[in-house]
């Protein structure tokens, strides 16, 4: 018995989040399934990254904490290129605290980061109510949570006992958790997202345990939606070419997976 795939649009519809629903419809009309990881440590980089590449990117995710020269100015000039260039803001903060200190690591701090992120992670580690404490800020403002499912990274303890709470943690809040950071497709309800980082044109790793997954292995064989590409991009010669690449092999990727049906997991 074999289903269908769905298209990204036809997700959208199934969404009750609204950000899930405009990220899906994003993709299909600007037909980009790349999120760049634009891990660098000035705000002058991040911008050119964002200004550079923005039109090749669904979504622009970042690590704030890493940069040294964060001033709130740079979250005003990324805004604006995130809409001059129809992408989404995605702070990869992990968060992994109790609910109520969560709420003011998302709200304040020096980075105010649901004031102009548009999705953010978390871990489920502490238990549901970490998302409880997050939707508490996000919900108000539109915003979206990623759980992290199962990370890239060798040996980390993310068992399929633990991947399976995950999602039953995500399905307490299906107005707020709009999907995962994983390696493979979760479960069959079409409205979450599926996020992949460790991804390169070949299969490999760094001397720091990250493990790379190829955009085709990601999107066709683990149906998943998103690759997520950081240094495959940022250390090119030519990032902006690198990334019209990763671009063409992710959809290409996603369009080929349309044209097979698989077996019902
Ligand atoms: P890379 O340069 O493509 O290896 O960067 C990958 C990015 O994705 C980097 O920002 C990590 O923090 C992030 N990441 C990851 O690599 N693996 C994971 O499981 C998660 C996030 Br969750």
């Amino acid at each position: 018995m074999n289903k269908p795939p769905l298209h990204f649009t036809a997700r959208a519809q199934l969404c009750r989040n609204p950000l899930a629903k405009l990220l899906f419809t994003l993709m299909d009309e600007k037909q980009t399934n790349l999120a760049l990881s634009a891990d660098v440590t000035t705000t002058a980089a991040l911008l050119k990254l964002a200004d550079q590449l923005g039109p090749e990117i669904c979504v622009l995710k970042t690590h704030v904490d890493i940069l040294d020269d964060f001033t709130p100015a740079c979250i005003d000039t990324l805004t604006q290129l995130a809409q001059q260039h129809r992408f989404l803001l995605f702070e990869d903060r992990k968060f992994a605290d109790i609910g109520n200190t969560v709420k003011h690591q998302y709200a304040g701090g020096l980075y105010h980061i649901a004031t102009w992120a548009h999705m953010v992670t978390a871990h489920s580690l502490p238990g549901p109510d970490i998302i409880k404490g997050l939707a508490e800020v996000g919900v108000q403002y539109g915003r979206g949570l990623l759980l992290l499912a199962e990370m890239s990274s060798t040996q980390h303890l993310m068992d399929p006992t633990y991947i399976q709470q995950t999602i039953a943690f995500a399905e307490q809040y299906p107005e707020f958790v709009i999907g995962f950071i994983t390696q493979h497709k979760l479960s069959s309800q079409p409205h979450w997202l599926y996020f992949t980082p460790g991804i390169k044109l070949q299969k490999g790793s760094d001397s720091l345990g990250q493990q790379y997954t190829t955009p085709e292995m990601a999107i066709i064989d683990q149906d998943c939606d998103i690759i997520i590409v950081g240094r495959g991009i940022l250390q090119a010669s030519d990032p902006v070419a690198a990334a019209k690449q990763y671009r063409q092999r992710g959809w290409e990727a996603y369009c080929q997976r349309l044209k097979y049906s698989k077996p019902l997991a």
